[in-house]
């Protein structure tokens, strides 16, 4: 099924200045970039992005950190992109994310950062109703 699907790199992948490595392995499975513009994410689109995480005891840190500096925000087209991107993108923890994808390879030696969240790079959408809300947010 051809789907939509909202990216990003989050602000240690542009403070690493990886946009051109992370969108290069996403062109390379074939998925197509029809969107992408880099932001300074203003605290109501991340509490927006958020919001499922609301309550966890991560949420202020992971809130703090995706505002920190400037993010690129895209949309990602293509056949099954959601989980295609998804498992491109590797596991939320980078230590256990497999070679070949962007967290496991990308890694920092120091992955968690001085508020405890979890360093991986990049956001991608879970499911095709997480992909609608979070393409309206941003774009
Ligand atoms: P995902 O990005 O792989 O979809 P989510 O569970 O949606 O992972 O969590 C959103 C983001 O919050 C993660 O990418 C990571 O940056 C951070 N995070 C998730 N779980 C933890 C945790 O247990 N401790 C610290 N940070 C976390
Ligand atoms: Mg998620």
């Amino acid at each position: 099924m051809l789907e939509r699907t909202f990216f990003m790199i989050k602000p240690d992948g542009i403070a690493r200045g990886l946009e051109n490595e992370i969108t290069g392995r996403v062109e390379r499975i074939g998925l197509k970039l029809a969107a992408s513009r880099e932001i300074n994410m203003a605290l109501e689109e991340a509490a927006s992005l958020y919001q499922p995480h609301v309550g966890k005891s991560f949420y202020n840190g992971l809130i703090r950190f995706i505002t920190s500096g400037p993010v690129v925000t895209c949309i990602v087209e293509g056949e099954n992109a959601i989980k295609r991107l998804r498992e491109l993108m590797g596991d939320t923890d980078p230590l256990a994310a497999a070679k070949g994808t962007i967290r496991g390879d990308l890694k920092e030696a120091a992955v968690i950062n001085e508020d405890g969240i979890i360093k991986n790079l990049v956001h991608g959408s879970d499911s095709p109703e997480n992909a609608k809300r979070e393409i309206a947010i941003f774009f």
